[in-house]
């Protein structure tokens, strides 16, 4: 799925290549001097970089690196080799190319190649930076990372020639409080529900909307709306699963229609208005001709009755897919999830609630249930999805926060308005487990997006109390996510790995 771009050495090709390194060398070797002199004469001993990220509004992106920065710039410049730059995968596109090369002044493509490598050991050096001190701040700068996912030290280049082979992972990393978000205003979007209005329903603080997620090694590219909608141009862009999908799926909505210039060229197309109780909503995008849809499925298997006993009682048949099935297929990108609903008191306890066939079983774990009702998707996924039309997703599991307690028994997350440094679980989800199993021993292709762990830093991100108008119940709500919230990335991350597909 992602994208390869090989490096071949016409004679044009190896002079400009040449001409790239000497100007390379030349740029750092001036930048590292002009580091050493500020440095020198910072009374805090601290680098500021101001990047002039002018293509974005003019806003200007500050990025603060610890003093010991300053050698790694040094010991870069000096081992910059050939084989460096043919080792350093796709980086190029990014913000940080993007904002460098205007830094340097400079847009030429030969210029490329000196911003990419400088870029990896730009991520390397904050990085060592990050490690130090568990996310480093300033208060004067609008840039502050937090919670850095893994603190093992990796030979930089081994690191590089990883990802070299696997692609970048976008899952490893930490959040950046970057003022050029969110990607889209409460205010400018219709599609975002009550449950999801946080700043609607009085939440004053609004910087969890502001919080980007920098992996280690690249870049997540900046969501483009009009790239987007080229990218499902005719197509269907089908999301399937519980509250949590239609959370991201809403997110989408409005990210999407930040390039639409006519609102009303986008609508329902049964003239549905979203709540929380129906589950079937399918918007076009006229100007493009695709539609974004979400159908509603807890668990993706089908949710039926059974009679045990005297009495009937509902059932969950894990081995029959979603009868609303006929309505996915047929989708051009696929995004699916279940998590939530595998919950002891949502599932009855297992006790006369999983059905295979006739069988209703007395009492069932979890944890195999599970296992059963996902073989059964995927199982589904290979007889009726055609992998030369249909990408399928499947999203991990999105983490709950409640502290003190049960989302019903008073756990709470409304005091957090910064993400967490160090998240509180040290375990991949059990469940995550078993879907990667599962994905691997499919015919089809299924991409994992693994959200998992970089929504685990985000507490602060929850509706908390800010999830409906009124203020009568005390239950909090720290599963969903504010709009536009976390979410907006999770759909960067699809919206990249579409682009590399
Ligand atoms: C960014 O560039 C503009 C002009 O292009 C300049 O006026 C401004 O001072 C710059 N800002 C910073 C922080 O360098
Ligand atoms: C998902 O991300 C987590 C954290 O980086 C990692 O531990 C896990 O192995 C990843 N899963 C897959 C299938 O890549
Ligand atoms: C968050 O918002 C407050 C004011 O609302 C501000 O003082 C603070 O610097 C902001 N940034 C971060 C990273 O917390
Ligand atoms: C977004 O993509 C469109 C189409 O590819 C392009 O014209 C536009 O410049 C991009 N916008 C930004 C901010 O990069
Ligand atoms: C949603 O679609 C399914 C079929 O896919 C249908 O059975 C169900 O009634 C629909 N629900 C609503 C609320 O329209
Ligand atoms: C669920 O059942 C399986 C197989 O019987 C067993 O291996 C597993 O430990 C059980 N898990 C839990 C959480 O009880
Ligand atoms: C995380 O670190 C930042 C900066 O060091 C600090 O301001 C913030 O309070 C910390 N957050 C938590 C939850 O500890
Ligand atoms: C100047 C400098 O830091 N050079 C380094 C180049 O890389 C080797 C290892 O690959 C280091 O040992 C040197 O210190
Ligand atoms: C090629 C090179 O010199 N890479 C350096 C990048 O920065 C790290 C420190 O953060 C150094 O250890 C690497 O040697």
């Amino acid at each position: 799925m992602e994208r390869q771009r090989s490096f071949s050495f016409k004679p044009t090709r190896l002079l400009v290549f040449s001409f790239t390194i000497f100007s390379s060398i030349l740029f750092l070797s001036t930048f590292t001097i002009w580091l050493k002199n500020s440095t020198t004469s910072s009374i805090h001993h601290r680098t500021h970089l101001h990047f002039n990220t002018s293509s974005v509004r003019g806003d200007t992106l500050s990025v603060a690196l610890p003093p010991s920065t300053l050698h790694s710039l040094a010991a870069f410049t000096k081992n910059f080799t050939l084989s460096g730059v043919k080792k350093i995968p796709t980086l190029v596109d990014n913000r940080l190319v993007r904002s460098q090369r205007s830094f340097s002044g400079s847009k030429s493509e030969a210029v490329r190649n000196h911003v990419v490598a400088s870029t990896a050991n730009f991520s390397a050096m904050q990085e060592h930076g990050t490690s130090l001190g568990k996310g480093f701040s300033d208060e004067k700068n609008k840039v502050v990372a937090a919670g850095l996912v893994g603190k093992t030290k990796v030979p930089f280049f081994k690191k590089i020639e990883q990802k070299m082979v696997e692609g970048c992972d976008l899952t490893k990393g930490y959040w950046v409080f970057d003022e050029r978000y969110p990607l889209y205003s409460r205010d400018s979007c219709p599609f975002i529900d009550e449950g999801f209005d946080c700043e609607g329903n009085g939440r004053l603080d609004s910087n969890y909307s502001k919080w980007r997620w920098q992996p280690k090694g690249c870049d997540l590219p900046r969501f483009n709306a009009t790239k987007m909608l080229e990218l499902i141009r005719g197509k269907r862009l089908v999301f399937v699963g519980d509250s949590i999908n239609r959370n991201q799926w809403e997110s989408m909505l409005c990210m999407l229609l930040g390039a639409i210039k006519d609102p009303k060229r986008v609508y329902e197309t049964h003239g549905r208005k979203i709540t929380k109780e129906k589950g079937n909503y399918s918007f076009r995008f006229l100007d493009y001709q695709c539609t974004v849809e979400y159908y509603v499925s807890h668990f993706l298997v089908h949710e039926s009755k059974a009679r045990v006993g005297q009495k009937r009682r509902p059932t969950l048949r894990i081995d029959a897919i979603d009868h609303g099935s006929s309505r996915w297929r047929g989708a051009d990108i696929l995004v699916f999830n279940t998590a939530h609903w595998w919950s002891h008191s949502k599932t009855k306890a297992g006790i006369y609630y999983y059905q295979e066939g006739s069988l209703v079983h007395p009492k069932l774990n979890v944890t195999t249930a599970f296992r059963k009702a996902l073989t059964t998707w995927a199982s589904w996924v290979d007889k009726r999805i055609d992998p030369r039309k249909t990408l399928v997703f499947f999203r991990s599991s999105a983490p709950s926060h409640f502290r003190g307690g049960d989302w019903n028994s008073g756990g709470h997350c409304r005091e957090a308005t910064h993400p967490l440094n160090e998240t509180l679980s040290t375990t991949y989800p059990e469940k995550n487990v078993i879907i990667e199993e599962i994905i691997k021993h499919m015919k089809t292709p299924v991409k994992l997006l693994n959200i998992t762990s970089l929504s685990e830093h985000r507490i602060d991100g929850h509706p908390s109390i800010y999830g409906r108008k009124t203020r009568s119940s005390s239950i909090q709500d720290c599963s969903h996510w504010c709009l536009p919230g976390v979410p907006d990335t999770w759909n960067e991350m699809l919206y990249s790995h579409l682009q590399s597909s």
